[in-house]
């Protein structure tokens, strides 16, 4: 295919409560979208639209908190590297992004957004939705729900009962130093012990914590998320050997090869997988193959993603190693309105879209009205 162009496009959207994690509290989402605008080549075949557009979801948030990436950079980045790399390509695809970028360094939620646009826009033309694309072998996926840390006991046991009410799977704690232990013993004692529940640190607890968090084994967690800072494999290591509870990975997973390590060093025995953090939904399925091959559970992360993100992630997530459920909770979890077609809790699940490419498209009033700023980069 040829680019056109990419629509560089700030959206700002408020969040139904505010979500706290041990890094900060979010209480709006400054996202930028990208909309790709290519002409498919004749060899598409019979029936080929002359030009097709396609969508990406940018993770980053507006700082950089959960990662070194924040939402101004990558819109900097793209705009002045990454797109125009994509300029001297000569046969452009889906695939032929990551290789094509790869001579800039890490900003893999830049890349992976651009690549999410270039995919979408690539299966579109070809009628062929992302799920089948990805070698997805389900048609809906079990969803789970993140809850944040909260003022008090009470209020967060009100919160976990109405996500329960609402079908949620499975219930993820966020935790940190002085909001662990207690926090889930009373999950525990008010829910009972058939409720699926883990608990993620998002790096705020160091090696002399291992004895401390030892004390979470009393509970039958699933897992725990990231306990250590995102570089300290070896560390996570170490922590595996004191503590019962499976330690799974979430922002030290890079890559399919960081994968592929912390599963050889013994750091985790379960991986969190999110396509913005590895650099796309390609670089995510060979994730998921590393850890297949090793045995090795995953489950798909979220990053509060509008609807169109949030598609791509459930197409993911119906690829046969993502055997937990995953953050992939429904539109109301984070918004009132979503900008596109709400995904809608059924019995706990998510419908994978089955329409071309991720299957869904912003609803142009909906967008318009949550729009920010715009601004269009020529493909050259
Ligand atoms: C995690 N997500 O697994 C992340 C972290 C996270 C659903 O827990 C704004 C944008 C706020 C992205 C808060 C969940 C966020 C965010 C938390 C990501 O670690
Ligand atoms: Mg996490």
């Amino acid at each position: 295919m040829k680019l056109m162009g990419i629509e560089l496009r700030r959206i700002s959207l408020p969040l139904v409560a505010p979500f706290r994690t041990s890094f900060g509290t979010e209480t709006r989402r400054d996202i930028l979208l990208l909309r790709a605008v290519v002409k498919p080549d004749a060899t598409t075949g019979a029936g080929a639209p002359d030009e097709a557009e396609g969508w990406g979801e940018c993770v980053a948030m507006s700082d950089p908190r959960y990662s070194s990436e924040y939402v101004d950079g990558c819109a900097d980045v793209l705009r002045r590297f990454l797109i125009p790399a994509l300029s001297t390509v000569e046969h452009l695809s889906a695939r032929a992004v990551a290789p094509a970028l790869a001579g800039i360094k890490g900003h893999r939620m830049a890349k992976a957004a651009l690549e999410m646009a270039l995919l979408d826009a690539e299966l579109r033309a070809l009628g062929v939705p992302l799920a089948r694309e990805l070698g997805a072998v389900r048609d809906r996926v079990p969803c789970g729900v993140s809850v944040g840390i909260m003022d008090s006991v009470p209020e967060l046991l009100d919160a976990v009962a109405r996500y329960l009410d609402a079908g949620y799977l499975r219930i993820k704690l966020k935790i940190e130093p002085g909001w662990d232990v207690e926090p889930v013993r009373a999950v525990r004692e008010r829910f009972g012990d058939g409720v699926l529940l883990q608990v993620d640190a998002n790096t705020a607890y160091t090696r002399a914590d291992a004895r401390h968090l030892a004390r979470l084994d009393a509970y039958d967690l699933l897992l725990i998320e990231q306990p250590l800072d995102e570089e300290d494999l070896l560390g996570h290591a170490a922590l595996a050997r004191t503590v019962q509870t499976p330690i799974c990975l979430d922002e030290s997973i890079v890559s399919a090869r960081a994968a592929a390590d912390a599963i050889a060093l013994g750091a985790c025995a379960i991986v969190n997988v999110k396509p913005g953090r590895v650099g796309g939904y390609l670089e995510a399925r060979r994730v998921h193959d590393v850890c297949a091959a090793n045995g090795v559970p995953v489950w798909c992360g979220g990053m509060l993603e509008t609807g169109l993100g949030r598609a791509a992630n459930v197409a993911l997530a119906a690829l046969p190693g993502f055997t937990l459920p995953g953050d992939t909770s429904a539109s109301a979890r984070y918004y009132h309105t979503d900008i596109t077609e709400p995904f809608v809790l059924q019995d706990g699940h998510l419908a994978v879209p089955a329409g071309p490419g991720i299957g869904v498209a912003p609803i142009p009033e909906i967008l318009d009205e949550v729009t920010t700023s715009t601004e269009w980069i020529p493909g050259r």
